[in-house]
This record gives structure tokens, C-alpha cells and sequence, in this order.
């Protein structure tokens, strides 16, 4: 195949990135990445036939930098920019920003992006197709009296949901009509917060969903392809964290349905490249509504790799520069069964606490049918400032049971030291009979699963407080038989915590120095629960602090009353930033 560009910038980091460059290395495309101040020694950085650094760790310094990494596609020549998925790949802004400067956006087009970052007019967008959306409001509601003749007319529970939103943020279910009022004002605060709109608008609730969701490719002659479905129900306060493909729920004409409809919602809208449709399949199996579309690549496009042998990145390259695909929809077709476990630094026996560090040891799994991809080696720290992901295992197989029974021997295999990860909890559930079964939806991991059962003594980290220990594992060999041992080794250089600290709740976090309130992380802040002039108790809840897609409570670390209150809801935050002096 002959190069497409000579040369393309990859803003983006960690396994998305490196994910790119080599879609890029099997069609002979150069690659420039861009790094952070803490991304000097990433893997990405390396792989790329030039790093540039764009500026200090905070991504808003950095890998959201839209001006520096214009200027670093200029010096180094690039004729085009992935985003990858996350950061900038959404930014209407960006995408136009790269077109203006004479770069190619291997993306879909501006104002595509924009329209379909508005939920409402993406609702539209699908009705104006044909396609079913969830009974609801055609436009952002204006008051609770709205809310209550919606509800008189399509009964309860019913969900509130950011206009500009997705992800979950400013997503509030209403199971009586006393909640409304409360509801409506937390999802348009957090709206604001978030997406720097408080538009909200009503849908009819559904229970127990699945969530199903449809890959198209818009190519360079206006043609729409789409794929089978990824299922990707199993996620935790929307976090996905296990997807597949094909979906165990749908029966093949169901699936012929779904692919079309996603096929009509990009049509209307003159799709050109990667995209991914959003549906909610009712309890019945059957019943599907469109329910957003995501205007980028996305984190779990590998099942559909897997499930069909077709290369994403390598058809979005070719689209961005006009070339054909070299295949059609009649080419398209389930190959395999692909599951994907996403690997997160993240603690499942603490309310998956985001768990950055430093992989003291680090040993992939691999084999037939298993897949990995990362952007870390052993050595590598995952700052606490981006995405706790360390990795994605994708095993396939002719069967689902082969994929699922492959991603057991996977996760067993896979060896990391130095921070608790999502393994356990993967390990538990693919074993899972719901997961067995496939009879599984959008509630099953946190209304469903015991995750007391992931126990404590997997590959554990010290916690913070613990004295400082490395876990090392060692193979002996005793009159002829081998046997493995762990050793929790103290290190020399120990620091033990100054002063037993508080029992804390999972999530609450006191900090203070002196009078005032500190910041543990940098976040956005969400809530604030305090007004200047209460009084408050030491390990009171002043405010609620995203961060790491955690919420944060920030508790008074001391007694007193609330001098002077420094932060409100939707500001962001640095670490170390004053947030409240308390005398
Ligand atoms: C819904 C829903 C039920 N009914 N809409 C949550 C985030 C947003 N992107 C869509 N979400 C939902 N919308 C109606 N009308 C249930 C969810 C939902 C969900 C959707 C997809 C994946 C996981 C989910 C978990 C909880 C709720």
C-alpha cells in the first residue's frame, strides 16, 4: 500500500496514540508526537520518528494546547492530525483550527462534530432519518412545570439529560414527582459545570437497558458503511469497563436493523469518517432508540477489528486523504467474537479508586487470539493528571466462549506490580455467570455484582499510610520442586506516615495546611456545600471535586468557620489551590 501522507502528527498520549503510529508504520506514514513535561519518557513519544514537547504537565497546558500543537505540526512538517479519542478529538474548534492551517483532520467535518455534540440536534438529526429516539423533549425544558406535563403525558420515571452532555455528567433519573425540582437544578448545575451550558432536556427512562452500539465509516465518496454492534453494557457510573462484539442480546435481524439505522442517522448527516452510533436496546431485546453519536474513534474499537479483520485507523487514513477503501458493506462481516477488558489503575475492592504509580513490573500476556494494547513498559508511572488507563486486552475467538475463555488465560498471565489495577475485578466477571450467560445490562455492575469478593490480597500495593514496601515475586527451587513466593520487602529508605490519619470514606479526601483548605488533585469542581460564614465540623463535606472521573468530597480538615470560600461549581482547579480558609 503506498503512503497516504508522508507524514502525520499524533495529538494524543499513552495507548491511543501508539495505536495510531502504528497504523501509520504499516502504510510507510511518518509520525511526529507530541509530549508533556511528564510524557518525556512515554512510550509514545519513542515510537514516533519525532517527539515534540508542547508544553508542562496539566493537559490544558499540553495536550489540549491547540496553538502549540498547530506550531509543532508546522515545524515538523506534518500534512495531517489524528486526535485519537479523548482531549481534542471532539473539539469542533480544534478539528477547524487544523483545516485552517492547511493540515488535513483525520476526523469527520467541523460542523459534523458540532452538530452531533448537541444532543438535541443530534435527536433530530436521527428523527428527521427515521430512526426512533427515546420518547422525550425536542428541545431544552425551561422549567419544572415542563418536567410535570411530560410526566403527566408519558408517566415516570423519567430521565433528565444535558443538551450538551454525554458521558453521564448532568444524567438525572426522576422516579417521583416530588424529585423534579431537585433533579432538574443538580443536572443543570452540573450541565454548567461540565459543558458550560445548563440546557436540559426530558426522555422517557428506560430500565435495564443494554448498551449497543453501531461503528459507521463515512468514506471519501459519501458512502456509509457500518458495522456489527459492540455491547458495551458493562460499565460503572459510565465508565465502560468490559465490551464485546458481537452483542449475546441481539438475534441477527435485530443487528441487520441496528447497523441500518446507524446508517441512516450518518447519512443525514453527511458523515465522513469514524463515527459511533449510541442506542439503548429496550429489556424486549428488540426495541432500539438512537441515542447520540460519537464523532471520534473510540476507546474500544479493537472488538470490531477483532469481530470483523478490518484495520479502523487504516480506513480513517485512507478517508482523510481520499482514497478508497478497497472494501464494501457486503465485504463486512462477523469473522469472530471479540471481548475487550479495559485495564484501569484503579482499585475494584476500593470503589475503584483511581490508583496511580509506578509498574514496578510489567509483563503483557499474549497467545493465540489475545491482543494488547498499551502505551506503558515496566518502569513506566501513570501520572496522577491523565487517564488511569494502563491497558486493553482483546481476545477473539470463533466462539464467545473461546474469546471469553482466552481473556481468562490473558488476565492470568498478565503481570503488573506497583499499582492495584481493574484485573481482579475482570477476572471475577468474565467468570460470572451473568457474563457467562450474557444476560447482563447497564445496571449489572453496580446494582448486581459483589464486588466484596475481590479480595484484598491480590498483588497489593502499600495503601497510602502504609510503611513503603515493593511486592517481589521469586521462583525457589526446594530438594527438586519449584515453587513461587511473594515478599512484601520493606524498603531501607521507609517513611512512615507522620501521624495515623483519619479513617477515610472511599472518595473523601481532607487536606489542609494551616488555615486554609488545600486541593489534593487538580479537578473540576462540582459542588460546593459550604457558604462563607458556616460553621463547620472537622470532616464535613465542603466541596465535591472531579477528578481522574472521580468524585472527590473535600472535607474541612479542621473545625471552625468558613472565612473565605475561594472556589464555585464548574471552576477548575490545580493542585495545591486554596479552596477554603477555615478559623
Ligand atoms: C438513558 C437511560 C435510560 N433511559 N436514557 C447514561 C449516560 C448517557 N450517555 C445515556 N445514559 C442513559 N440514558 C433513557 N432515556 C440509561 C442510561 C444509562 C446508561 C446508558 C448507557 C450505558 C450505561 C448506562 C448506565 C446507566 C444509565
Amino acid at each position: 500500500m503506498t503512503a497516504v501522507f508522508k507524514r502525520l502528527l499524533v495529538a494524543n498520549r499513552g495507548e491511543i496514540a501508539v495505536r495510531v503510529m502504528r497504523a501509520c508504520s504499516d502504510i510507510g506514514v511518518e509520525t511526529v508526537a507530541i509530549y508533556s513535561d511528564l510524557d518525556v519518557s512515554a512510550v509514545h513519544a519513542r515510537l514516533a520518528d519525532r517527539a515534540i514537547n508542547v508544553g508542562p504537565g496539566p493537559p490544558a497546558d499540553s495536550y489540549l494546547n491547540i496553538p502549540a500543537i498547530i506550531e509543532a505540526a508546522k515545524r515538523s512538517e506534518a500534512a495531517a492530525i489524528h486526535p485519537g479519542y479523548g482531549f481534542l478529538a471532539e473539539n469542533g474548534d480544534f478539528a477547524q483550527a487544523v483545516i485552517d492551517a492547511g493540515l488535513v483532520w483525520v476526523g469527520p467535518q467541523p460542523e459534523v462534530m458540532r452538530t452531533m455534540g448537541d444532543k438535541t440536534a443530534a435527536r433530530a438529526a436521527a428523527a428527521d432519518a427515521g430512526v426512533a429516539t427515546v420518547p422525550g423533549t425536542a428541545r431544552p425544558v425551561t422549567g419544572a412545570d415542563e418536567v410535570l406535563s411530560f410526566a403527566a403525558e408519558h408517566g415516570l420515571p423519567l430521565a433528565i439529560k444535558a443538551s450538551a452532555g454525554g458521558g453521564g455528567k448532568g444524567f438525572r433519573v426522576v422516579r417521583a414527582e416530588s424529585e423534579i425540582e431537585e433533579a432538574l437544578a443538580g443536572a443543570a448545575r452540573e450541565a454548567q459545570a461540565y459543558f458550560s451550558s445548563p440546557a436540559v432536556y426530558i426522555e422517557r427512562y428506560l430500565e435495564r437497558p443494554r448498551h449497543i452500539e453501531v461503528q459507521v465509516l463515512g468514506d471519501a465518496s459519501g458512502a456509509i458503511l457500518s458495522f456489527p454492534e459492540r455491547d458495551c453494557s458493562l460499565q460503572r457510573r459510565h465508565q465502560k469497563l468490559v465490551e464485546e462484539s458481537p452483542s449475546p442480546a441481539l438475534q441477527p435481524a435485530v443487528r441487520e436493523a441496528i447497523m441500518e439505522a446507524a446508517a441512516r442517522v450518518s447519512k443525514q448527516v453527511g458523515y465522513r469518517n469514524a463515527g459511533t452510533c449510541e442506542f439503548l436496546l429496550d429489556a424486549d431485546g428488540k426495541t432500539f432508540y438512537f441515542l447520540e453519536m460519537n464523532t471520534r474513534l473510540q476507546v474500544e474499537h479493537p472488538v470490531t477489528e477483532l469481530a470483523t479483520g478490518i484495520d479502523l485507523v487504516n480506513a480513517q487514513l485512507l478517508i482523510a486523504a481520499g482514497e478508497p477503501l478497497g472494501f464494501s458493506q457486503d465485504d463486512i462481516a462477523l469473522k469472530a467474537h471479540a471481548i475487550e477488558c479495559r485495564i484501569n489503575a484503579e482499585d475494584p475492592a476500593r470503589n475503584f479508586m483511581p490508583a496511580p504509580g509506578t509498574l514496578t513490573a510489567y509483563h503483557e500476556p499474549s497467545g493465540p487470539g489475545v491482543r494488547v494494547d498499551s502505551g506503558l513498559e515496566q518502569n513506566a508511572t501513570i501520572p496522577q493528571l491523565y487517564d488511569p488507563m494502563v491497558a486493553k486486552v482483546i481476545t477473539y475467538g470463533a466462539g464467545r466462549d473461546e474469546a471469553r475463555r482466552r481473556m481468562l488465560r490473558a488476565l492470568a498471565e498478565y503481570r503488573i506490580e506497583g499499582v492495584r489495577t481493574t484485573i481482579p475485578f475482570h477476572r471475577l466477571m468474565l467468570a460470572d455467570d451473568r457474563f457467562v450467560t450474557g444476560e447482563y445490562h447497564t445496571g449489572t455492575v453496580e446494582r448486581e455484582m459483589d464486588l466484596g469478593a475481590i479480595s484484598e490480597t491480590s498483588a497489593s500495593p502499600p495503601r497510602p499510610g502504609d510503611p513503603e514496601t515493593v511486592l517481589r515475586d521469586f521462583e525457589i527451587e526446594v530438594e527438586g520442586k519449584r515453587f513461587s513466593v511473594r515478599v512484601r520487602e520493606r524498603l531501607d529508605s521507609t517513611v512512615m506516615a507522620k501521624k495515623p490519619r483519619p479513617p477515610k470514606k472511599a472518595g473523601a479526601v481532607a487536606g489542609g495546611a494551616g488555615e486554609t483548605l488545600i486541593a489534593p488533585m487538580q479537578g473540576t469542581i462540582v459542588k460546593v456545600l459550604v457558604n462563607e460564614g458556616d460553621q463547620v465540623e472537622a470532616g464535613d463535606t465542603i466541596c465535591v471535586l472531579e477528578a481522574m472521573k472521580m468524585e472527590n468530597s473535600l472535607l474541612a480538615h479542621e473545625a471552625g468557620v468558613v472565612e473565605k470560600l475561594n472556589v464555585s461549581p464548574g471552576q477548575a482547579v490545580d493542585t495545591g489551590a486554596a479552596i477554603a480558609t477555615i478559623k
